[in-house]
């Protein structure tokens, strides 16, 4: 077999059964073509894709633009380490922090990456400007949180799975309650040694928990009140996922809701990451401003691929797509109509309990206990009707297409989520 050989599911799951870690329990489909909000299996069988990669997607699959800016730069010139400046880089740092409104943007490539520069830079700029002890900073964060899978990130996870037998754990944080704003407030009061508050503006992993009406706005209040730095982590929110630009754009009012103004919840370090690429190529990125960012200086932090120039290309590529094509806009309207259904559905479906979400990063609690394999079989019935999508934890199953997806797809894959489910049921 040489690696270019067409290959059958069965071979391809074989392959990496025996030659991959096995650090992944994936839904038994072999995709090998995606092109927009469709992917086909090794054999031809064309499904919906309802998961988006986690939301790397939402432009997407192979978004012809992206592409085209992906196999030019790749022609031209790829990488060049950070030794020496290239032509790309500069433009994409002026192109993003403009449209984000920030000073600046450290490029990195993977979500994780970045939610590790956003803490260094947070516990650098607590020791040089807020003048917190050395070694002394706490960040804040939130149970049930989802930032990645390092060995700090995972430190203050309070996920079992993630965590067990990796210690021992990075020292240093502080977990409350999420959406609990008396939680923040008294942590916040009890110490004068807290750098920053990391926060998603919407818990996905954990379930797609979207919180109170109001609460990164005062959480953000809470911070600047207390010096303390409001760390957004958009890595899944951003990029037009929930009918904004960013998660904490709020309930902004611009028509364009690609806008490059202010986001409502200014956060003091944002973090992107995913859809910053579209999904074609690891991108990441931390903003933030000069009285922030300054604190890093040459040899303080960095990464190969960084900022490389195939990164910037397709970055800047990824995000004019979502303003050209209004994505944000499409999201917003489109995840109205997803909610009104599913909730329409849940009165009459005694194995959906609710259904959560904001723009099209959406979620279905099934009714039964966490420990069951319902959602995981009703993902694996839907797949078999042409829809793929997985459970995030236990009961809950997440449902978040490429925000490309018009109304006639969106109501056609409803009608395959609530038929599948009603025959479920049965
Ligand atoms: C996997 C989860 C989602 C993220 C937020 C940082 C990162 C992620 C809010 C790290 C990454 C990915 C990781 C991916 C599956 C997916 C995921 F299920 F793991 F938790 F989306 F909910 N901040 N989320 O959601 O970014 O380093 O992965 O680029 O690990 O299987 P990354």
């Amino acid at each position: 077999m040489t690696v270019l050989d067409k290959l059958t599911s069965k071979e391809a799951i074989a392959l990496e059964d025996k030659h991959g870690a096995h650090n992944y329990h994936p839904l038994p489909v072999v995709l090998s073509r995606g092109e927009g909000v469709h992917v086909w299996d090794a054999e031809g069988k064309q499904y919906y894709d309802f998961l988006s990669a986690y939301s790397a997607v939402n432009q997407g699959h192979c978004h012809p633009k992206i592409v085209d800016a992906m196999t030019h730069q790749a022609k031209t010139l790829s990488l060049t380490s950070r030794a020496f400046h290239n032509d790309m880089l500069g433009k994409y740092e002026k192109f993003a922090t403009e449209l984000f409104g920030f000073d600046k943007l450290l490029p990195m490539n993977t979500g994780a990456e970045a939610v590790e520069t956003a803490l260094k830079i947070a516990r650098k700029w607590a020791y040089e400007v807020k003048g917190i002890p050395e070694n002394k900073a706490d960040i804040i964060v939130c149970e049930n949180n989802f930032h990645g899978r390092t060995t700090t990130i995972i430190s203050f996870s309070n996920d079992a799975v993630a965590r067990k037998n990796f210690g021992p754990y990075t020292k240093g944080f502080i977990k409350i309650e999420y959406d609990n704003l008396q939680a923040l407030q008294e942590t916040l009061e009890s110490s004068n040694n807290i750098a920053a508050f990391l926060v998603e503006p919407i818990q996905g992993e954990a379930g797609v928990f979207v919180p109170s009406e109001g609460y990164l706005a005062a959480a953000k209040k809470m911070c600047a009140d207390h010096n303390v730095l409001f760390i957004a982590d958009e890595v899944q929110t951003g990029i037009a996922r929930t009918g904004r630009l960013l998660a904490t754009c709020g309930n902004c009012t611009c028509p364009e809701k690609n806008c490059s103004g202010t986001p409502e919840v200014k956060a003091d370090i944002l973090i992107l990451g995913k859809a910053l690429s579209g999904g074609a190529y690891p991108v990441s990125a931390v903003l933030a401003n000069d009285a922030i960012m300054n604190v890093i200086g040459p040899g303080n932090h960095g990464s190969t691929f960084g900022g490389n120039p195939i990164a910037a290309a397709v970055a800047i590529a990824a995000l004019e797509v979502v303003a050209d094509e209004k994505l944000a806009i499409n999201a917003d309207k489109l995840g109205v109509i997803f909610r009104e259904e599913l909730s329409e559905f849940c009165k009459n479906n005694h194995l959906v309990e609710s259904v959560r979400g904001k723009g099209l990063l959406n979620a279905i609690l099934i009714n039964d206990s966490e420990d069951s394999s319902t959602a995981w079989d009703i993902c694996m019935k839907l797949r078999d009707n042409g829809l793929l999508a997985k459970p995030t934890h236990g009961n809950i199953i997440r449902f978040a297409p490429p925000l490309v997806m018009t109304e006639e797809q969106l109501r056609e894959c409803i009608a395959i989520i609530t038929n599948t489910i009603t025959e479920f049921s049965k």
